[in-house]
């Protein structure tokens, strides 16, 4: 099916074409479960010898304390109550060398159970903080210490990996430096997007809440504040082919502030700055462009791509990019438009003293008019690029929902800790996520990164992507670290309403 399917469908009636379209590739049949006795936990002596063969001999230490709190946030003019690392929003950046080793203390403070999960780290399994899989969650009150190398430079970030906490405060950008960082770029300018409802008379478990409760009424018919982002915002005219989320947010964020209340990000004329967007939403994508500014995306989830130069570019939730802009001699605001969605967030880039106002609806008009840079418009540099291989294994995911209830799924399952798609170590590993449901999908995997096939073959390097409703992506990876990984849907509401499973490495 393509991606553009008519809006008239109904999500019941593309759900029963998509059904019907499963059945015919032969889908139904290849859901495949891996025993817990064979499967190579985060226990194993696998694990700690994958982290020895990543860890040199006097590899540095780099020490961090992360305290999950319960308290106020002022979003610029509107104060939240809400959850954070140590007090801010976002939490305090981590930022260390390739081959270092992150030794982060977490103590939860909140209400709730907890724990942190490295987002796009090729880490030992053990500390992937995945509850039930890779560890037990952390209890209020209860302390954790994550230990492990990071491998690979780029740009990441970490959140919570239990229910829909990711919905709140609990998120920070983890930086890995190269040695060769800094040949085309004078400085460094990190932007975090958020979409917002916590502690504005709702919170994410509440909305969570209401979108089952609501079943299959989601969608804008429900009455209920919150809801019905897709139905409500344009489903047409988006890049993303279908409902645009299952969350209304009163507001946006870059770098924990509101539109009107921007961070200046205070620079000079000429200067080359490598900017640093991260995805950290939970139900939006973004439309990222400084109109007027050429930027020079470098790379994708971390890793280099051969450089595009985009007027804009889409991030779905838990994507990163990089690129470097000149700055020009006059203050312009980095706009990040939420897609399908209203409203916008912004870092205002001010060079001296330059004044700028916020932007205004010209300046997002002009973004929403430019082309705009996505997935299959990069390439892997070849560094990265993975040699080409016929896969040992292939596996299907077909990403369905809701039907009557707000439950989507992985192969007609739910998330089930006991399932999984097997896989052996030294395999190379095709993944096929055929979307059938109405809405696209950002599918991330856990402590690996995949190569995206694109139509021309070898597309980016990524550890999420979007597949688009009624598209099929092939991703590709090699199997080089043991564990149980989740591969799941990073709309956090989708992830806890079901769409996850396990790429589960046996013995
Ligand atoms: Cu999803």
């Amino acid at each position: 099916m393509p991606a553009n399917t008519p809006h008239s469908l109904t999500r019941r009636r593309f759900l029963a074409l998509g059904a019907g379209a499963a059945a015919a590739a032969g889908l139904a049949a290849c859901s495949t479960g891996t025993s817990p006795a064979t499967r190579i936990g985060p226990a194993s002596p696998a694990v700690a010898g994958a982290e020895r063969a990543r860890r040199a001999t006097g590899a540095p230490v780099r020490q961090v304390s992360l305290n999950a709190t319960v308290g106020e946030v002022d979003l610029g003019g509107t104060t939240v109550r809400t959850w954070t690392f140590d007090g801010r929003l976002p939490g305090k950046e981590i930022r260390l060398k390739r081959g270092e080793v992150l030794q982060a203390r977490l103590s939860n403070g909140l209400p709730q159970p907890t724990s942190v999960h490295w987002h796009g780290i090729a880490l030992r399994n053990d500390m992937d903080g995945v509850p039930d899989l890779t560890q037990a969650a952390v209890a209020p009150g209860g302390q954790f210490g994550y230990e492990f190398t990071v491998p690979d430079a780029g740009t990441y970030f970490f959140h919570p990996h239990v229910g829909v906490q990711l919905d709140r405060g609990l998120y920070a950008p983890l930086i890995v430096e190269d040695p060769a960082d800094g040949a085309d770029y004078d400085t460094e300018l990190v932007v975090v997007l958020d979409d917002w409802i916590d502690g504005t008379g709702t919170d994410p478990d509440a909305v969570l809440a209401g979108l089952r409760a609501n079943g299959m009424s989601m969608g804008g018919m429900g009455s209920m504040p919150g809801m019905g982002a897709g139905a409500m915002q344009g489903m047409g005219g988006t890049l993303l082919g279908g409902d645009a989320g299952d969350v209304t947010y009163p507001h946006l964020l870059a770098n924990g502030r509101v539109a009107a209340a921007p961070t200046t990000f205070a620079t000079r004329a000429g200067q080359r700055v490598r900017v640093r967007l991260i995805n950290a939403a939970a139900d939006t994508a973004f439309r990222v462009g400084i109109p007027g500014v050429p930027m020079r995306v470098t790379h994708t989830d971390g890793f280099p791509v051969s450089p595009r130069q985009a007027e804009a570019v889409l991030l779905g939730m838990g994507e990163r990019i990089d690129a470097v802009i000149t700055v020009p001699d006059a203050a312009v605001p980095l706009l990040a438009a939420a897609e399908g969605k209203d409203g916008y967030a912004q870092v205002l880039v001010q060079p001296g003293d330059r004044r700028a106002g916020v932007a205004n609806d010209a300046a997002l008009a002009t973004l929403k008019t430019r082309p705009v840079l996505t997935v299959t418009d990069f390439a892997a540099a070849d560094a990265v690029s993975l040699p080409e291989k016929n896969p040992d294994v292939m596996h299907d995911l077909a990403l369905a929902g809701p039907s009557g209830k707000y439950v989507w799924t992985i192969n007609g399952k739910t998330y089930d800790p006991k399932e999984g798609l097997p896989v052996h170590q030294g395999q190379r590993v095709r993944l096929r996520f055929v979307n059938m449901s109405m809405m696209y999908h950002p599918m991330h995997l856990h402590g690996h990164t995949f190569q995206v096939r694109g139509a021309g073959g070898r597309g980016p390097r990524k550890d999420t992507t979007i597949v688009l409703p009624g598209q099929t992506v092939e991703v590709d990876f090699d199997a080089g670290n043991p564990g149980q990984w989740l591969a799941h849907c990073h709309n956090a509401y989708h992830g806890e309403a079901g769409m996850m499973t396990i790429v589960s490495y046996v013995e």
